[in-house]
C-alpha cells in the first residue's frame, strides 16, 4: 500500500495516524498482561491521585487450589503485583478496596478462601513501594493468621467492625459467637484492635452474651466501602 502524503492524510480526517504517544490510552494495571480485569480505581498509595488496580483469577478446581493477582500501576506509574495461592474462593476475585488500616490510601480486599457459610479474604496494602499483604490481628484468620473471616449460618457468627474515633484512631473489632442448641441466645467474644505505630495492638477482649439476632446482625464485613459478604 502506497503511504499518503500527509496533506492528504490530514484532508481525508486520518490526523489522528499521527497523534503522539500521549494521546494513546493510558496504561493500566493491566496492560500488557492477559486474563487481567481492572476493577478499582481507587488511591492505593495514598497520595490523593486515583490509581490503576487489576486482578487475575486464576479458579480453584477439582484438581487443586487458584491464585489471586493484584495487580497495580499507580498515577505516577509505579507497578507492582503479589499472589495470593492456596486460593479457593467461587465468587468474583475482588471483594472491594477501602480504607482498613490507618495509613493513607485504600487497601485491596480480594478472595481467599470460601466455605459453605465461611468467607476468608486477603487484603493488600502498599508499603515501601510495593503492594504486600496486610496482617490482621492473630485470630482473625481461618487457615492462616494473615487472613480476615468472617461467618455465617444458625449457629456461628462471625463479624469485622472498622471504626474511626473523633481523634483518628483507627479499630477493628471481630466479634464471634455461637448460638446455644435452641439458637435464641449466643455466646462468645468480641476483640478490638487499635492501629498504632504501623501494625495492630491489642486493645480489649471480652466475653459477650447477646440474642441470636444481635450475633446475627454483627455477621459479615462492617467497613465503609465493603460489603458485607461476597455474596
Ligand atoms: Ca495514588
Amino acid at each position: 500500500m502506497k503511504t499518503l502524503p500527509l496533506a492528504l492524510a490530514a484532508a481525508l480526517g486520518l490526523s489522528s495516524l499521527f497523534a503522539s504517544p500521549a494521546h494513546a490510552a493510558a496504561a493500566t494495571a493491566c496492560t500488557g498482561v492477559t486474563r487481567c480485569e481492572v476493577v478499582s480505581s481507587a488511591d492505593v498509595d495514598g497520595d490523593g491521585k486515583a490509581d490503576s488496580v487489576g486482578v487475575v483469577f486464576t479458579k480453584p478446581t477439582d484438581a487443586g487450589p487458584g491464585s489471586i493477582t493484584v495487580r497495580l500501576r499507580t498515577a505516577t506509574g509505579v507497578k507492582s503485583a503479589t499472589t495470593g495461592k492456596d486460593v479457593y474462593w467461587y465468587g468474583k476475585a475482588f471483594f472491594g478496596a477501602a480504607a482498613v488500616d490507618g495509613q493513607p490510601g485504600k487497601e485491596i480486599v480480594v478472595g481467599d478462601l470460601m466455605g459453605a457459610h465461611s468467607e476468608q479474604v486477603r487484603v493488600v496494602t502498599f508499603r515501601g513501594g510495593r503492594l504486600v499483604t496486610l496482617a490482621s490481628p492473630p485470630g482473625f484468620g481461618i487457615t492462616r493468621p494473615s487472613r480476615w473471616a468472617v461467618d455465617a449460618s444458625i449457629f456461628s457468627h462471625v463479624g469485622i467492625r472498622r471504626t474511626v474515633s473523633d481523634t483518628g484512631v483507627v479499630s477493628v473489632t471481630r466479634r464471634a459467637a455461637l448460638s446455644n442448641d435452641s439458637a435464641t441466645r449466643a455466646r462468645g467474644t468480641k476483640s478490638t484492635w487499635v492501629w498504632k505505630s504501623g501494625t495492630w495492638v491489642e486493645k480489649s477482649t471480652v466475653t459477650i452474651s447477646c440474642t441470636q439476632a444481635t450475633a446475627e446482625g454483627f455477621e459479615g464485613w462492617h467497613v465503609k466501602g465493603l460489603p458485607v459478604y461476597a455474596g
